[in-house]
């Protein structure tokens, strides 16, 4: 067991240099956007020569602006639309170019993802920079219905024991419902993978534009929280190693607060 995580390990580290991803694309209405379509652009990394390599690298530092919708994305700085979607429908992001060659196309590491909203103060999001109250509408950990079934011939090449009690693994896309009660108004839609690390947790993060209608009645989002501000380094369920959990411990993991808004 004691080599099997070192091994784990060794495999893991060699295969980051490449094996990242964006969320650049929504899931409107059943059909996948174009990449930033309806999300903001984000910069490629200055430290990385390759362009592609450059724009899919993630973020590792949770103090960082770059935690509220990507490498310099916490002002939209090229025109994209807004999605319209009615309070208790369902939205989804999906990975965007570039896909790097290889197996890559898809959530790569192991970890958690979840989806937020933050409601602008105005009616122009191309100005909101994100620094208002965010809340939690999803969260995944362990294995969903979602989750990539690898008993199918397909997905069976990519299965491994310890990354795939996660739900989100190897998946390129994850669908969820805005709360029926969500008040109505303009938000930026974020979602966000996490592979957790002892030293260097690595941040996936993309933000979309959306308008959410909602003629119905409207809740109280929250709790709320500040991005950056909501996760400090070293925190233990967000710094961790994967492999030191057990298949129970992964099953009954407890993601970071704040805590899902159900509406
Ligand atoms: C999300 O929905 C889209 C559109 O129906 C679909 O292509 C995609 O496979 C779904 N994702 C998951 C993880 O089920
Ligand atoms: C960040 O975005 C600004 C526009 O807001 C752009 O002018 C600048 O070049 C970008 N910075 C980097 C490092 O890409
Ligand atoms: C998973 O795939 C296997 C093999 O194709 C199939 O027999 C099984 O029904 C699938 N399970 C689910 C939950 O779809
Ligand atoms: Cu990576």
């Amino acid at each position: 067991m004691k080599l099997q995580t070192v091994l784990a390990t060794v495999s893991c580290l060699l295969a980051t240099a490449d094996a990242h991803y964006l969320f650049g694309r929504i899931i409107l209405d059943g059909k996948w956007s174009s990449t930033w379509e309806y999300t903001r652009q984000i910069s490629p990394s200055a430290s990385i020569s390759d362009p592609q390599t450059a724009l899919v690298a993630p973020n590792t530092d949770p103090d960082s602006l770059d935690l509220v919708c990507g490498r310099n994305a916490s002002v939209s700085w090229a025109p994209i639309k807004t999605a319209v979607i009615q309070a208790g429908d369902t939205i989804g992001f999906g990975i965007g170019e570039p896909v790097l060659s290889g197996d890559y196309s898809a959530m790569y590491h192991p970890g958690y993802a979840s989806a937020w909203l933050s409601k602008s103060p105005t009616d122009d999001l191309e100005e909101y920079i994100g620094d208002g109250d965010w809340f939690k509408i999803l969260s995944v950990t362990g294995r969903t219905e979602q989750s990539r079934n690898f008993s199918d011939p397909e997905w069976a090449k990519y299965y491994d024991q310890f990354k795939a009690r996660w739900g989100t693994f190897r998946l390129d896309s994850y669908n969820f419902t805005v709360p029926a009660t969500t008040p109505p108004g303009k938000y930026l839609l974020r979602f966000e993978h996490i592979f957790p690390n002892p030293t260097d947790t690595q941040f996936y993060v993309n933000c979309a534009h959306v308008e959410i209608v909602n003629n119905g009645e409207s809740g109280i989002p929250g709790p709320t929280t500040k991005i950056p501000g909501v996760y400090t380094r070293g925190q233990p369920d967000v710094y961790f190693l994967t492999y030191d959990l057990s298949d129970e411990e992964v099953e009954n993991f407890i993601p970071p607060p704040p805590i899902v808004w159900e509406g």
